[in-house]
């Protein structure tokens, strides 16, 4: 086990190279024997930072939750990351590439809750803790090099990689539709990027708020009424290059769309 001193080094580390937009070489270089455990520790470090630079967590993220995103950064199982109010991008908003160090977008399911989850919990107990259903775009930045090679515990450590949201704003009941069966299409500049149907996360997003409940348990921690909860992109994410136009369209959930700039 790392060490509390190792923890919060670590996670200033991540903290720097976020905000000044540098790569890093994976934690793992230099601690081998990091644990998925520690990169949880360093994560919560990581917020307690952010949190003293003012920013406020307004929910949570699960990430590797469909085969097509294992695949594209070969690793296995699936992680939660925190979303902050300063991560919030608008529907038709701008993403600044340059902003983070190497931008990628993906499309995703999204989930507002309105009582607390906590622990083992069913699908129906999730469908009434949730006050609503909608499409929403992630844009993830690894703080490592070129993005890829990292081992779990890295990026777990990293927030699960976690840069911006951008939230549609059709929001639909959770049971007003079969959330295993939403064709999504993400477009860049009027080319299909990624298609997939909403099973491909999980086989129902629902089932990432299980698991989400699930790993919060793990760490004594519970999910909060009023989170947003992003349950896991459904195809690889896309690099983004300034001029992008990036448009998701899920049946039955709109449209959520985003413009990169510099
Ligand atoms: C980790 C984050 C994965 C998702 O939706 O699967 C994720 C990464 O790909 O760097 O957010
Ligand atoms: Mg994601």
């Amino acid at each position: 086990m790392t060490s509390t001193a190792d923890v919060m080094t670590l996670a200033q580390t991540l903290d720097a190279a976020r905000r000044e937009r540098r790569e890093i070489p994976p934690l793992t270089h230099a601690h081998p024997n990091l644990s998925v455990p520690d990169g949880y520790a360093v994560q919560a470090e990581g917020i307690r930072l952010r949190e003293a630079q003012g920013e406020r967590r307004v929910g949570l993220k699960m990430g590797f939750t469909s085969e097509a995103k294992r695949q594209q950064m070969n690793l296995g199982s699936p992680i939660f990351g925190v979303l902050t109010d300063r991560m919030l991008v608008p529907a038709g908003g701008v993403v600044h590439v340059n902003a983070g160090i190497h931008p990628r977008i993906e499309p995703e399911i999204a989930f507002r809750t309105s009582k607390e989850l906590k622990g083992t919990v069913t699908r129906d107990e999730v469908l009434d803790a949730c006050s609503a259903v909608f499409a929403a775009m992630e844009v993830l930045d690894s703080r490592f090099v070129g993005f890829k090679y990292f081992s779990l515990p890295d990026v777990v450590a990293d927030n699960a990689s976690s840069s911006l949201f951008v939230p549609g704003t059709t929001e639909r009941g959770v049971r007003d539709l079969d959330l295993t069966k939403l064709q999504m299409r993400m477009e860049v500049n009027g080319r299909v990027e990624g298609e997939a149907r909403s099973d491909a996360i999980s086989g129902d997003p629902v089932v990432s708020l299980i698991q989400l409940c699930a790993l919060l348990a793990e760490r004594g921690e519970v999910l909060p009424a009023g989170s947003l909860v992003l349950s896991g992109a459904a195809t690889a994410a896309y690099l983004m290059k300034p001029g992008d136009h990036v448009k998701l369209t899920v049946d039955g959930l709109g449209t959520v769309e985003v413009t990169a700039r510099e």
